[in-house]
């Protein structure tokens, strides 16, 4: 344990006496801890990387915002979903801004809660997508003006290739060779995953309120593997709901760890896909238009070559971005993705298929 943590920690204005802070090692960007206190009540203690999030406050104004509106929501409609609430600081503030600039955020902690990195069973699965289906419900009246693009750019294919393309111009030849297959599968299918990007850009669907980070490890769900809550609401955002569905299915529906480099046997199980669809569509349905639905899968698709080529450019720009434990870690979970996007690409019909079922939609292309 830290001894300045305790101190950070203690800017917040929550209940008990701190015991015990532990660093919690969720996520690729941020540092996370859980705070345990002589109360019933524990928190989540959050160091937010400023080389990503440049715009610190409105990505802590929207989290405050969204959490603050999805709990409303969620009591309003009686929805048996949880949320985390932030904490202010004893000054007032949803953020505290330690000497070196940096900024923290306090949340509590769901008791009893846990996550998974790989789905154990399809009842897992089917719960991930109930809850992330319920974050579209209950954010779908949010005044979008309420919720700052804080990552401008996040999903955008063309810009994601461009930095692809610069990090290669600049990398060195022992990662350009590391990298040979990865660089070459970008390359072939650059095209073709430009194509929801110009749908986007023809306002063929609707800009909603979206998670944008709708992974596996952001459902929390409770002993019995009931879904609790959705978390991790850094990179909510305006966006079109394609990327958030892909993400979960890329996470959700592999048979395989984001960094395994079981590469050959990488794939994508049909039967989670049908149980997150069904998950899913319990809540939007109704909700999404024909054309969001039509384009599921290919959201899918997108979303699993654009965390391969961010991973790849990363490598390409000697990991300065996520966090990585080895030296090839970036490589591996691009590889990772590419072999899962192949996968997706040779089961494509099956999936176009099973969308159209639990969504009950007549024409899918
Ligand atoms: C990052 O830090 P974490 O795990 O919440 C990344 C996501 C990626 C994810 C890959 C702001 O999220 O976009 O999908 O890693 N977040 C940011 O697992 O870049
Ligand atoms: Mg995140």
């Amino acid at each position: 344990m830290v001894e300045n943590i305790i101190v950070i920690a203690n800017q917040f204005n929550i209940e008990g006496t701190i015991l015990e802070i532990n660093n919690l090692n969720s996520g690729h960007i941020n540092d996370t801890y859980l705070v345990n206190t002589n109360t019933n009540q524990h928190y989540v203690l959050q160091k937010l990387n400023g080389f990503v999030f440049k715009n610190t406050i409105d990505i802590i104004n929207n989290k405050v915002y969204s959490s603050q509106y999805i709990e409303a929501q969620v009591e309003a409609l009686n929805t048996p979903v949880k949320c985390t609430r932030f904490y202010k600081t004893n000054t007032g503030y949803y953020y505290y801004k330690d000497k070196n600039e940096q900024y923290w955020n306090m949340q509590n902690y769901i008791a009893n809660s846990i996550t998974y990195d790989k789905a154990p069973n399809a009842k897992v699965v089917f719960e991930a997508g109930k809850l992330y289906g319920s974050f579209m419900m209950l954010t779908k009246n949010i005044v979008k003006n309420k919720i700052k693009e804080t990552l401008p750019n996040f999903h955008n294919i063309p810009i994601r290739i461009n930095q692809f393309e610069k990090a290669l111009s600049l990398a060195s030849n022992d990662r350009k060779l590391n990298a040979d297959n990865a660089i070459k599968f970008v390359l072939e299918h650059k095209k073709e995953m430009c194509r929801l990007a110009e749908l986007k850009s023809k306002n063929t669907f609707p800009i909603r309120i979206t998670h944008n980070d709708a992974k596996l490890a952001n459902v929390l769900f409770d002993k019995d593997q009931k879904g609790l809550a959705v978390i991790d609401l850094d990179t909510v955002m305006p966006g079109i709901v394609h990327f958030d569905f892909g993400d979960s299915i890329r996470s959700i529906c592999t048979n395989k760890e984001e960094d395994s480099n079981e590469y050959e046997s990488i794939e994508i199980q049909l039967d989670y896909y049908e149980a997150f669809c069904k998950g899913y569509a319990f809540y939007t349905s109704k909700l999404f238009t024909d054309k969001e639905i039509e384009y599921l899968p290919l959201g899918v698709k997108t979303i699993v070559f654009i965390m391969g080529l961010r991973f790849l450019t990363d490598y390409l720009n000697n990991d300065i971005y996520y966090k990585t434990n080895y030296e090839n870690h970036n490589l591996v979970r691009a590889n990772n993705q590419f072999y899962l996007l192949k996968s997706v690409i040779n089961n494509y019909d099956s999936i176009k298929q099973i969308t159209k079922t639990a969504f009950k939609l007549n024409n899918i292309s």
